[in-house]
C-alpha cells in the first residue's frame, strides 16, 4: 500500500517529508487536510496527530507524526544504505548528524517560521508586519546564520561533507525566506548561499518546492 501523507500540499512540514520521499523514490499519496478551514483541529485528524498540526502518515497501518521523525522513518524503512542518514555503526558520523539535526530544530526552525509569519502571513491575512518584532527576529536569525556561515566555511554540509536529511530539513524555510519573502539572510552569506544553492538545486526539492 502506498504511504499516505496527511496534510496540505503547501505545508512546510509536509514538504520536509515529501522531499525525503522523493530522494528515495518512495511513492506517496497526499491526503489533503485543510488547515485554513481548521480540519487539523477536528477529531479525525487529532486521532492521527493529537497536537493538531500536520503532517502525519499512515504506512500500511503504521501511523506516525512529526515531520523529522517521519523523514527518519522513511530513510530507515526504505533507504537502506542511503547516505542521507549515516550508518549507525559510524559513531562519529552519527554524532555529527545528530548535532546537525539539533541545530536545525533549535537554532533555525522556530525563528524562520516567525519571520515568515511577520513578512508574508500577516499581510496576506490583511494584518500588518510588526516591524519591531521583525527587526528582533532578523537579528536573531542573522546571528544564527553567522554561525552556519562559519560551520559551512569548513565543510560542505551541516553534518560534514556528505549531504544528509539534516540539510534537507532546512529547505522549506530557506526557500520561503529567500525566494518568497525575498530576504537577504542567505544571499548575503557566501557559504550559506553556496550550501543553499547546492541543496535547493536537487531535483527532489525542485519537484516539491511549490507543492508536495
Ligand atoms: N513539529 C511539527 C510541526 C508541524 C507544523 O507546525 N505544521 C504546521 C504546517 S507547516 C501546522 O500544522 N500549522 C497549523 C497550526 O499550527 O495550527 C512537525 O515537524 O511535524
Amino acid at each position: 500500500m502506498t504511504l499516505k501523507i496527511y496534510g496540505p500540499t503547501y505545508s512546510v512540514a509536509v514538504r520536509r517529508v515529501a522531499v525525503v520521499c522523493k530522494e528515495l523514490n518512495v511513492p506517496y499519496e497526499l491526503i489533503p487536510v485543510d488547515i485554513v478551514k481548521g480540519e487539523h483541529k477536528q477529531a479525525a485528524h487529532l486521532a492521527r496527530q493529537p497536537f493538531g498540526v500536520v503532517p502525519s502518515i499512515d504506512d500500511d497501518g503504521f501511523e506516525l507524526f512529526e515531520s523529522r521523525a517521519i523523514a527518519r522513518y522513511v530513510v530507515a524503512k526504505y533507504g537502506k544504505g542511503s547516505s542521507l542518514v549515516p550508518d549507525s555503526n559510524d559513531i562519529a558520523a552519527t554524532a555529527k548528524f545528530e548535532q546537525a539535526v539539533s541545530i536545525e530544530n533549535n537554532n533555525f526552525d522556530s525563528t524562520a517560521g516567525q519571520i515568515f509569519v511577520e513578512v508574508i502571513i500577516k499581510p496576506m491575512r490583511g494584518g500588518q508586519t510588526d516591524q519591531a518584532v521583525l527587526t528582533q527576529l532578523l537579528a536573531t536569525m542573522g546571528g544564527k546564520l553567522d554561525v552556519y556561515e562559519k560551520i559551512l566555511s569548513k565543510q560542505k554540509y551541516m553534518a560534514g561533507d556528505t549531504v544528509t536529511i539534516a540539510d534537507l530539513f532546512h529547505l522549506p524555510w530557506l526557500y520561503a525566506l529567500t525566494e518568497k519573502a525575498k530576504l537577504d539572510l542567505v544571499p548575503s552569506r557566501p557559504n550559506v548561499s553556496r550550501w543553499y544553492n547546492d541543496i535547493s538545486s536537487r531535483p527532489t526539492w525542485q519537484a516539491v518546492k511549490d507543492g508536495a
